[in-house]
Order: structure tokens, then C-alpha cells, then sequence
């Protein structure tokens, strides 16, 4: 199947600029962490900007679960940016009055709910709310790590029983903290899932690959996109093992580039989208 050219041009800068936002965003984020501003532990969606980026240009879900890596979600679908930078720097007027840190980010205003702590929780909880009222629907997302938990399966496959509207995504970044998939299992949760009928697909997080998927599956929910990705920093905080085997904004630049996208337009958002962040994190910084 070819799918080169699946976007409109004003979709292809859309998801650009978003990918380019998250990263210059978690580029501050690891900046106040670094200078031991931010107290919490962090997880970091840097090299893992191209999933919700896309999806979000397509997709409008009413409830968002995601798990702990969650900053991407959360800054794609137009959560409060004050509110995360407060809730990082540990602020009463954070998303979770500064109690919640990183991974329990949410913002009910875009519907998204946070994370509280066991990988994989949040796609029974997603199916449990759906079942609530179906006339939602739901965008659920979870790692590589948390696809292992047994109620991961079974509560994905209650979903494809009663046919609920959900959207799964799996974030594969072949890490569940520092363990690589081959150590850790056999198979493919694309192939458990199509045993039992719902639409799967297992690509790379290439928005021109993923766009294709999510507007055949969004009529067909509920179902499931596997989008290997790569993550260039620790699971937790902003050290960095080796250099990153891919960098999707990169190659996704790399390929506007190629479709005829000049590279000073294409620079200038990425500088905009730079200092942007960091006049807001200075905002808030300043505030201390
Ligand atoms: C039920 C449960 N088991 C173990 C942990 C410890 N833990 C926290 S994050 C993590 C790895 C998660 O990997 P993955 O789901 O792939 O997400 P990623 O960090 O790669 O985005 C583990 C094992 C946990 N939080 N909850
Ligand atoms: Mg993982």
C-alpha cells in the first residue's frame, strides 16, 4: 500500500508545527529540570512528538487516557500550557494544584484525564468510561511496557465485544524503562487483537503513515495503531543513553523538504515555536 501524500499541504505544516511545539516545549521542561527548578521526576516525550501530533489533526475525541508520558497528548489537543508549567513547578495553580507532577497531567476542559500511576490502568478505566456513555468518544494511549499487563488485553477485547468507540495507540518505543521488547516478549499485540477482530496496525510513527489509519479506523472504533516510535532520553528525567536511532521531526521535516516546503519556512516555525516556549516558561519562572 503507498501512502506517500496521504495529508493536505495545510495538514502536513499543521502536524510540523505541533511536533515542533512539544519539542520546544519538553526542550524548557528539561532546561527547569535541569537547573532543579522542576522538583519532580519528569517523562519526557522528546523523539515521540509525531503520534499525537497527527492524531490530533484528525481525530476529536470527547475523553483522552492517557498514561504517564503524557506531555504530548496533553499540549496537542490544546490543554492549559500555564497549567502544566505550574503543575510541573509543584504550584497550587498547576492541573493537579502542583500535587500530581508529570505523569498525572490532565485538563478536563480538552476531556483528557490524567495518569495515576499503574501502566496500563488507564485503558480499563478508558473502556469503563466509554461504557458509561458511548455516544463519547475516546482516544486511549499507553506504552510498549503496559501492553504486558493482563487487563490491557481483556479490557481492550470487552471493548471489541460491545463495540465501543475507542481509539487505542500503543507509543512503542521497544523500552518498558530500560528493557527492550525482544527481552521481554514473543509477540505483537496487533496479532492478539486481530485474533479477535478489531482493525490493527503496526507502523512507524510516520505522520504520513499513521494519517491513512486514523481516518479508516475512526469510522471502525473501536481499534488499535501500534506506532513504533523512538525515545532520545531516560525513561524518567533528561539524561540521554547513546545517540537517539531516529529522530522522526527530523525526518519529517527532511520529507516536507522534499514535496517542495522551503527550508527558511520551515526553520523560522521551528525558531518561533523555540522562542515561544521560552518566553512562557520565563513567565512563569519569574513568578517564583
Ligand atoms: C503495574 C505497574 N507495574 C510496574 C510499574 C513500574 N513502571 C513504571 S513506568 C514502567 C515502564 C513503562 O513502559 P511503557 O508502558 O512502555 O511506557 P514508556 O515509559 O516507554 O513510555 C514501569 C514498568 C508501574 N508503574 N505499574
Ligand atoms: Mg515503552
Amino acid at each position: 500500500m503507498e501512502y506517500y501524500n496521504t495529508q493536505a499541504n495545510d495538514t502536513k505544516l499543521e502536524i510540523f508545527k505541533k511536533m515542533c511545539h512539544i519539542r520546544a516545549f519538553e526542550k524548557q521542561v528539561k532546561k527547569s529540570y535541569d537547573t532543579h527548578d522542576i522538583k519532580c521526576p519528569v517523562y519526557l516525550s522528546i523523539g515521540q512528538e509525531a503520534t499525537s501530533a497527527t492524531i490530533s489533526t484528525i481525530f476529536k475525541p470527547d475523553l483522552i487516557f492517557t498514561q504517564h508520558r503524557g506531555h504530548a497528548y496533553y499540549l496537542s489537543f490544546g490543554g492549559n500550557k500555564d497549567k502544566i508549567i505550574d503543575e510541573l513547578l509543584g504550584r497550587d495553580s498547576g492541573c493537579n494544584k502542583g500535587k500530581g507532577g508529570s505523569p498525572g497531567i490532565q485538563d478536563l476542559n480538552i476531556g483528557m484525564i490524567g495518569h495515576h500511576g499503574l501502566i496500563g490502568e488507564n485503558v480499563p478505566l478508558a473502556v469503563g468510561a466509554t461504557l458509561g456513555d458511548s455516544t463519547k468518544k475516546t482516544l486511549c494511549v499507553f506504552g510498549d511496557g503496559a501492553a504486558e499487563e493482563d487487563y490491557v488485553f481483556t479490557a481492550m477485547a470487552f471493548a471489541q465485544t460491545h463495540k465501543l468507540p475507542i481509539l487505542f495507540i500503543c507509543e512503542d518505543n521497544d523500552l518498558s524503562i530500560l528493557t527492550k521488547k525482544q527481552v521481554r516478549r514473543n509477540w505483537e499485540l496487533t496479532d492478539a487483537l486481530k485474533a479477535i477482530g478489531m482493525p490493527t496496525a503496526n507502523i512507524p510513527d510516520d505522520p504520513e503513515l499513521i494519517t491513512p489509519y486514523i481516518k479508516e479506523f475512526i469510522n471502525k472504533l473501536p481499534a488499535f495503531i501500534n506506532c513504533k516510535t523512538c525515545r532520545h532520553l531516560w525513561h524518567v528525567g533528561t539524561g540521554q543513553d547513546g545517540t537517539p536511532q531516529t529522530d522522526r521531526l527530523e525526518e519529517y521535516k527532511q520529507k516536507l523538504l522534499e514535496i517542495g516546503y522551503e527550508l527558511e519556512q520551515l526553520q523560522e516555525i521551528e525558531k518561533q515555536k523555540l522562542t515561544e516556549a521560552e518566553v512562557l516558561w520565563r513567565k512563569h519562572l519569574q513568578r517564583q
